[in-house]
């Protein structure tokens, strides 16, 4: 097989949790675009319904899924749906989740707990629903969506930070565990992309915006197009020897002191 063959996906299956929208939309297409079948999930039946429009918009058949990332039960009969209905699950990216931007002081333990429910425990409980078949079938690739928070603080974002922290090392616990079934888990760390999710953050004149160009030697912010290679890279056999790897996406900031003002 070339090199390039490896980037294929055909006849792969491609789970993406939700995807209806951002960077797990873009994801999406681009599994898509290399072959994978596309199934996705979200909490509502109107997301699923308003993502499995979207995504014919841009010619894709997704399928959809009511499930909770957080509800194991509902995670496990959406797995065995998929099992059923169209295959075993060849590559899972966990890309759901949420952020509280509160200061920790004044964030409550129940909101800080809901973060790490989401972001940390919905990763897990996704992986553990999808491995057993996996290493029946001989193989897969779970992705992981951490952050720059998976290696720097920032004042207001305890709990995504602790929940992305906590994520790299999942990340590299389950390759760690599940390497010799040739399963690959591999993160990929955005930097500060243009989504609905960082929209506060870009609003007019908000300092933020200014600041993040000046601490990105890119000097702008990224945007999903930005996502699509590497979490094709992941997803394909071109990286079947990489494991437990944090694949950070962000225009430079990890190595970058910033810009004098
Ligand atoms: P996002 O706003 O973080 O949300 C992604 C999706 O997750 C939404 O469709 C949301 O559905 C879904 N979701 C939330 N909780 C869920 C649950 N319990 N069960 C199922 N689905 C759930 O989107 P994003 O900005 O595109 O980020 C995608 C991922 O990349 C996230 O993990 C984020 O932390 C990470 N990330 C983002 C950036 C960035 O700059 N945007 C940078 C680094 C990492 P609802 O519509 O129902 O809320
Ligand atoms: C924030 C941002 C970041 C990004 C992303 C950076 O408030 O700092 O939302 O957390 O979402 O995680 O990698």
């Amino acid at each position: 097989m070339s090199v390039v063959d490896r980037f294929s996906l055909n006849g792969k299956v491609a789970l993406v949790t939700g995807a209806r929208y951002g960077i797990g939309f873009g994801i999406a297409q681009v599994l898509h675009e290399a072959g994978a079948v596309i199934a996705f999930n979200q909490r509502k039946q109107e997301d699923v319904d308003a993502g499995i429009e979207s995504f014919k918009e841009v010619g894709i058949e997704a399928h959809g899924f009511v499930c909770d990332v957080t509800d194991e039960a509902a995670v496990l009969n959406m797995v065995s749906t998929i099992e059923k209905e169209i295959g075993i699950i060849d590559i899972l990216v966990n890309n759901a989740g949420m952020i509280k931007r509160v200061p920790m002081l004044e964030l409550s333990a129940s909101d800080f707990r809901q973060v790490i429910d989401i972001d940390l425990t919905g990763p897990f409980i996704m992986a553990k629903a999808v491995i057993p078949s996996m290493i029946k079938k001989g193989g897969g690739k779970i992705i992981n969506l951490c952050s720059m928070m998976s290696e720097l603080g920032r004042e207001t974002v305890s709990a995504y930070a602790a929940a992305k922290g906590g994520l790299k090392m999942l990340t590299k616990n389950i390759a760690s565990e599940y390497g010799e079934y040739n399963i690959q888990c591999n993160g990929i760390g955005p930097g500060y992309i243009e989504t609905p999710q960082t929209a506060p953050l870009r609003a007019k004149d908000h300092p933020f915006n200014k600041f993040i160009i000046g601490k990105t030697p890119a000097a702008r912010w990224g945007t999903v197009e930005d996502l699509k290679g590497p979490a094709l890279f992941l997803a394909s056999s071109a990286s079947d020897f990489v494991n437990g790897h944090i694949l950070y996406v962000d225009g430079g900031i990890l190595a970058y002191i910033g810009k004098q003002p």
